[in-house]
């Protein structure tokens, strides 16, 4: 049995990929690794890896992170440049006792010194999606969640019961230089302790670090729930807070992985599209959120969602 979870419709492909690969017995790092870098290689995917939308000095800056359920190690960089694989250092980076999480300079440092290539992210696509935005924000809006700006977040558990976890992404388009997102902040954008469950996040970084809703999760799983009831939870009680202090409801979407290989999801979006990946094959899923506080969860087609505002 193995299970692997991603987010958002562009893991399609690459989830599809790693679904092979663990059902020829390759290791959830592998797979998880796999399924992350098919989207930071697409140019046609602004919001991780190569093509991704660049902060406000015109540069893309990249926050990524790999964590090992089993010995809870994890590897992280944020606001690093030219990695041409976030995914592969943080990898790397994973298992250091000290220094695995790297900031900037050092993280392209780090890259070149692992022999890692670099590579400049900035797409011409990109470039001229950031002029017209210089062009027109004359005065600075409110940090908001850059709509179709999303983070991609994949969990794997393998056959032999490994299991670990994976994220990448660009941040918000138009960030300001130095800006750091939930998504290599460990507990908030990621969490995995095979023993339990792992869990991931996607949305604005800035509201889910608030909750730590990575961990929140994960904990939720150690005292018995299971990844959906996890997953509705943690989300609820960062949205009830929000709303109590007059704030909206915010962008957040949650995936859970359980250690049994059940799964779970949940979001804010009025759609939350995700892949998993089991011995049936990937299955592409929509997460939409019910009056009640639970989550609709379906298996949607790609035509489906395309149609959904
Ligand atoms: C961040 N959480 O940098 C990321 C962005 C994202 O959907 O996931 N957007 O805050």
């Amino acid at each position: 049995m193995f299970t692997i979870i991603g987010t958002w419709k562009m893991t399609l492909a690459g989830l599809a990929e790693a679904t092979d690969l663990l059902a020829h017995d390759a290791c959830a790092d592998d797979a998880v690794v796999h399924a992350i870098q098919s989207v930071e290689s697409n140019p046609n995917y602004t919001s991780v890896g190569y093509g991704g939308l660049p902060a406000r000095d015109g540069h893309v800056y990249l926050d990524a992170s790999f964590m090992d359920g089993q010995t809870l190690r994890y590897g992280g960089l944020m606001a690093a440049e030219n990695l041409q694989s976030p995914i592969d250092a943080a990898r790397l980076l994973c298992g250091r006792e000290t220094n695995c999480l790297l900031a900037g300079r050092g993280a392209e440092q780090f890259a070149v010194s692992a022999g890692l290539p670099l590579r400049d992210m900035r797409t011409e696509r990109a470039q001229k999606q950031w002029r017209e935005a210089m062009h027109q924000e004359k005065d600075q809006e409110p940090l908001t969640a850059y709509r179709g700006h999303d983070t991609v977040c994949v969990l794997g558990l393998d056959r032999t019961g490994r299991m670990v976890s994976g994220t990448s992404t660009s941040g918000l388009f138009m960030k300001e230089p130095g800006r750091v997102g939930d998504s290599p902040i460990i507990g908030s954008g990621f969490y995995c302790d095979a023993r339990y469950g792992a869990a991931a996040a996607t949305g604005l970084g800035e509201d889910i670090m608030r909750g730590c809703l990575s961990y929140e999760i994960v904990s939720l799983m150690r005292r018995g729930a299971t990844a959906q009831e996890a997953c509705e939870e943690a989300l609820a009680g960062l949205v009830t807070r929000k709303l109590e202090l007059g704030e909206d409801e915010g962008s957040i979407s949650l995936i859970a992985l359980a250690a049994d290989g059940t799964w779970g999801a949940s979001t804010t979006e009025s759609v939350f599209p995700f892949v998993v990946g089991t011995e049936d094959g990937p299955k592409l899923f929509a997460c939409r959120p019910m009056d009640d506080g639970t989550m609709d969860i379906r298996e949607a087609t790609e035509e489906e969602l395309e149609k959904e505002p």
